[in-house]
């Protein structure tokens, strides 16, 4: 069954790519078509596909078991690629933005030969295709103004939640005293919670014809599903296996404020705290070890692992506290997607 779920999803992108290659707005030469083709397989279906199958996940869920039509199939499975291309878009310009070296396993767009900054474009076409496939597929939707809405609110607050993250690296000169955690959760919460968590759960919830202005309560655990998701995320910058995330970290020589910094701060003594001044922030490797070693001793991974599953049973708790079963199934399948992962 999700195998199936994943190779219907993967077929649709086929016949997505395919309309963009060919679209009539643009009179494309064997050359452009190429490279867009070659960077679309490059940029866009190769990473978990979490956010967009969730689309389809929770459409299917707030029908409650009954059968979708192929329309409906295809219209939720292009939804959720419209979220996969906007990760896309964000990724592209965040690698170039973050310095980053690997992304899913293969070189950072940016960093293959020929690309270069050709990569800034790329995302800029990556999020107008957003568009070309809304428009082609749902400009006759009774929800397709509030479709569009929700990609552009969702786009406006991933780029501040993306300023904010950049910004706060060079606010004040590289000093740590001003990280904390409100200052870590307005960050994550702009840059990751609305596009991976709320988003989905939105267009599902668009497409079963219901008002996002009736759900803020959906909002709000999506919300807080998002902040936890970007600890893990800054967890595993740390303390994962890059071959199995499939990207390196640059947190700490990006002077990033991650929650693990955050955390570490809170549990220094003044020598530690000294020794993460001096290392913090630095591009070469033997101060980024000095860093993780401290983590090591501040027993981050003990920290990281409490906040889990106490994070993990505050979100049940709300969940089921939910009067519509139908959205407890979208919000616990959701969950169980993200819980204890390793990459
Ligand atoms: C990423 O934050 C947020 C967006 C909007 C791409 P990040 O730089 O921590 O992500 P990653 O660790 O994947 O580079
Ligand atoms: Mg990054
Ligand atoms: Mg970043
Ligand atoms: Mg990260």
């Amino acid at each position: 069954m999700a195998k199936d779920l994943k190779s219907t999803f993967l077929n649709v992108y086929s016949t997505l790519k395919s309309e963009l290659l060919h679209d009539p707005s643009f009179e494309f030469t064997d050359e452009s078509r190429l490279w867009v083709e070659r960077m679309l397989d490059y940029n866009v279906p190769g990473g978990k596909l979490n956010r967009g199958l969730s689309v389809v996940d929770s459409f299917k869920l707030l029908k409650e078991g009954k059968d979708l039509s192929e329309e409906e199939i295809f219209l939720s499975c292009a939804l959720g690629w419209c979220i996969e291309w906007l990760q896309a878009y964000f990724l592209v310009l965040d690698d170039i933005m973050d310095n980053s070296v690997t992304r899913r396993g293969q070189p950072c767009w940016f960093r293959v030969p020929q690309v270069g900054m050709v990569a800034i474009n790329d995302g800029i076409l990556l999020r107008n295709h957003i568009h070309r496939i809304l428009k082609k597929h749902f400009r006759g939707k009774p929800f397709y103004v509030d479709l569009v809405d929700l990609f552009n609110e969702v786009e406006f607050q991933t780029a501040c939640g993306q300023m904010i993250d950049l910004i706060t690296t060079f606010e004040g000169e590289k000093d740590l005293a001003k990280y904390s955690l409100p200052i870590h959760r307005r960050i994550v919460q702009y840059k990751t919670a609305y596009y991976s968590f709320y988003l989905p759960v939105a267009c599902a919830l668009l497409m079963a014809g219901e008002n996002l202005e009736n759900h803020v309560d959906v909002k709000n655990v999506l919300v807080d599903m998002g902040i936890y998701f970007q600890v893990q995320d800054d967890y595993l910058d740390c303390f994962a296996d890059p071959e199995t995330l499939g990207k390196i970290g640059t947190d700490i020589e990006d002077f990033k404020c991650s929650w693990l910094v955050v955390k570490a701060l809170e549990r220094c003594s003044k020598e530690q705290t000294e020794i993460l001044y001096e290392n913090y922030g630095k591009p070469d490797p033997s101060n980024v070890a000095k860093v993780k070693e401290l983590y090591k001793e501040l027993d981050l991974e003990g920290v990281f692992k409490e906040y889990e599953s106490k994070s993990y049973e505050k979100l049940i708790g709300v969940i089921e506290a939910h009067q519509s079963k139908a959205i407890q199934a979208v919000l616990k399948s959701f969950l169980a997607k993200i819980y204890k992962r390793q990459k």
